[in-house]
């Protein structure tokens, strides 16, 4: 089974790559920022209560994403594996994947950090931000504060990958197709 789980700051190329990635290799995409949108969208106590961190750039409580990435694997028995984006974003929530993961006999393959300055960070999300309704990305403090979280409370998460070493960085910026490139040649050699 291969398990990826895909790193970066906001606005790096997550959602971009996992699309290429999940076609590419079969596998299932579990993207929690998608998850707690699409109950968000459907008014459920859960998006609901997302909303309130989400829509300040904070992140929303281990314990809330934590259950719903469980929900998410059982529902998907036969997978071939998965591409995690945007989960783990603490170190709380990378130990509750590794005993979930265990529990079902099956490990983390790899970490793949897409690697972007901040000024293109925020550049990317402005631009999001005109077309795409989301909250988070329409004022610059609100990026700000999502990079500043990213680097506070999510970067840890780098640490405990590498210590088990599944550290590996790639490029980020450039054509998104040669990212894709790098990307797969991590990919293949896991
Ligand atoms: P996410 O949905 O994960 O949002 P994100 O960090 O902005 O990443 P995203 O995937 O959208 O951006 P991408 O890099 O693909 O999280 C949103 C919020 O949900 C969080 O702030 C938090 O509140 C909450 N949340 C989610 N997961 C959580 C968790 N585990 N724990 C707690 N809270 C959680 O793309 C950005 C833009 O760049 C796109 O417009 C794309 O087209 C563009 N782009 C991509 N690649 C490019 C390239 N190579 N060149 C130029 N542009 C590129």
């Amino acid at each position: 089974m291969l398990n990826i789980v895909l790193f970066g700051p906001p606005g790096a190329g997550k959602g971009t790559q996992a699309d290429k990635i999940i076609e590419k290799y079969n596998l299932v995409h579990l993207s929690t920022g998608d998850i707690l949108r699409s109950e968000l969208a459907a008014k459920t106590e859960l998006g609901l209560e997302a909303k309130r961190f989400m829509d300040k750039g904070e992140l929303v409580p281990d314990e809330v994403v934590i259950g719903m990435i469980e929900s998410k694997i059982d529902s998907n028995k036969n997978a071939n594996g998965f591409v995690f984006d945007g989960f783990p974003r603490t170190t709380e929530q990378a130990k509750a994947l590794d005993a979930l993961l265990h529990r079902k006999d099956i490990d983390v393959t790899g970490l793949i950090v897409l690697e972007v300055d901040h000024d293109e960070l925020v550049k990317r999300l402005v631009d999001r931000g005109k077309g795409s309704g989301r909250e988070d990305d329409k004022d610059v403090s609100i990026i700000e504060n999502r990079i500043q979280v990213y680097e506070k409370k999510t970067i840890p998460v780098v640490e405990y990958y590498k210590s088990q070493g599944k550290y590996n960085p790639v490029n980020g910026v450039g054509d998104i197709e040669d990212i894709f490139t790098n990307v797969c040649s991590v990919i293949d050699k896991l």
